[in-house]
């Protein structure tokens, strides 16, 4: 049985996105620029795809949603504008993001840094949240962004973005979220939350790879980075990606009208399979349930390699994640495990189920089943871990 549980590293597209995309290749295929026919008979899907972005958000009209490549491209976009447009200038000289943040943040972050910007890294707590009280700590008058994600892709910990968002307003500091983990997990709403800047990427809420966007209130302006045919009121230039934002739209509509299923069914089947993870002996979940997306469990097996869980998991049909995709070639411990100071060997035994609306108590059953034989098998084997004699699992130096 194949069971697909890496779905906060992207997700199945949802038939109906499939479907509605594919006019888009094979007869509508115009340059929306162009002024024939062929150009015209795209216009109204993208219209109406759009629509659907923007309610899916509660964007205002006056609003912009720029349509990108993906996540990685909006979150860097606004970094770098940012740096541009008050840092280089003198203006202000520090921005605020969370030691948890996507690489595309992270590093994005760390080159301003290199070009002479100050950036605040704030904490995590135990339970792997950030204290929405850090950041009004963290604010100066110089402070020119604040960049915390909405949710937390390796733990599923929802972030207290509407009282950073006020806490913001009431500094007068721009705030940048990224929501990728967000969308069509938990409401999301720009305009109650006080979101200047808001991140996404399709394939995440079961759309297609390739396309993303970058929310900009009005009145917050960037400055464009890729600059050409003035595409996209010239904010972004380049030949609108038709089929895309048509996947986008419908993708968007389709995890609104799912949200509720989201919250409810998909929770129900994540708490039940977490609670039957949990009876393994020495195994530990960081942030509460209650403060996480419903889709998402990050869970360490004592004793146990991540990656020869993954080896495991995966010859009996098993995707699952140590933590973020782009992380997982370099072996090192999930970030967020040391970022709550986890110890070393606890950090590197981490993995992430991250389920979707489209997982079945069938695929749960069979994963279940996997975990618990390869828990027993690995630990047997466990260099640092051995069982004591009431079959527990205890450090080796306990077990002596
Ligand atoms: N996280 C994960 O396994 P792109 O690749 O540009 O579509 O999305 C980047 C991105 C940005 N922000 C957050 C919070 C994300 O989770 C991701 C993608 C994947 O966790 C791949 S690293």
């Amino acid at each position: 049985m194949n069971v697909y549980l890496d779905n906060n590293a992207t997700t199945l597209v949802d038939p109906h996105v499939f479907a509605a995309m594919e006019p888009y290749f094979v007869q509508k295929y115009g340059n929306p620029n162009s002024l024939h026919h062929f150009a015209s008979e795209t216009h109204p899907g993208i219209k109406q795809s759009m629509q659907k972005i923007y309610a899916g958000i509660h964007a205002k009209d006056e609003d912009s949603v720029i349509v990108t490549s993906c996540a990685t491209e909006s979150n860097n976009w606004v970094l770098k504008s940012i740096y541009f447009q008050y840092i280089l200038t003198g203006e202000k000289n520090h921005i605020i993001i969370s030691e948890v943040e996507h690489p595309s943040v992270i590093s994005t972050a760390k080159w301003i840094e290199s070009m002479g910007c100050k950036v605040t890294y704030l904490p995590i707590n135990h339970e792997g949240l950030i204290e929405a009280h850090s950041v009004r700590d963290a604010i100066t008058d110089k402070t020119a962004l604040v960049s915390v994600m909405w949710a937390n892709n390796e733990t599923g910990a929802i972030f207290p973005v509407e009282e950073i968002g006020a806490i913001c307003k009431e500094h007068n500091v721009l705030f940048h979220t990224d929501a990728v983990q967000a969308i069509g997990k938990t409401p999301v709403d720009v305009q109650a939350f006080n979101v200047d800047y808001l991140t996404f990427s399709a394939h995440k809420f079961h759309g297609p790879k390739g396309v993303g966007a970058l929310y900009i209130k009005k009145g917050k302006e960037l400055i464009p980075l890729l600059h050409g045919g003035a595409q996209m009121a010239g904010y972004r230039s380049g030949t609108l990606n038709v089929p895309g934002i048509v996947g986008m739209g419908t993708a968007m509509e389709q995890a609104i009208d799912s949200l509720e299923f989201e919250m409810s069914k998909v929770r129900e089947m994540r708490d039940a399979f977490e609670d039957e993870l949990l009876k393994i002996p020495d195994t530990f979940v960081v942030t509460p349930r209650e403060k996480r997306t419903p889709n998402t469990i990050l869970i360490s097996f004592r004793g146990i390699e991540g990656e020869s869980m993954l080896w495991d998991l995966n010859r009996e049909g098993i995707g699952a994640s140590t933590g973020s995709a782009c992380a997982s070639e370099d072996l090192e411990a999930n970030s967020v495990m040391e970022a709550i100071g986890a110890a070393e060997d606890l950090a590197h035994t981490a993995i992430r189920f991250s389920l979707s609306r489209y997982t079945t108590q069938e695929e749960l059953n069979h994963t279940l089943a996997v975990v618990k034989r390869a828990v027993a098998r690995l630990r047997e084997i466990s260099s640092s871990f051995a069982y004591a004699p009431d079959g527990h699992v205890c450090g080796l130096s306990e077990a002596h």
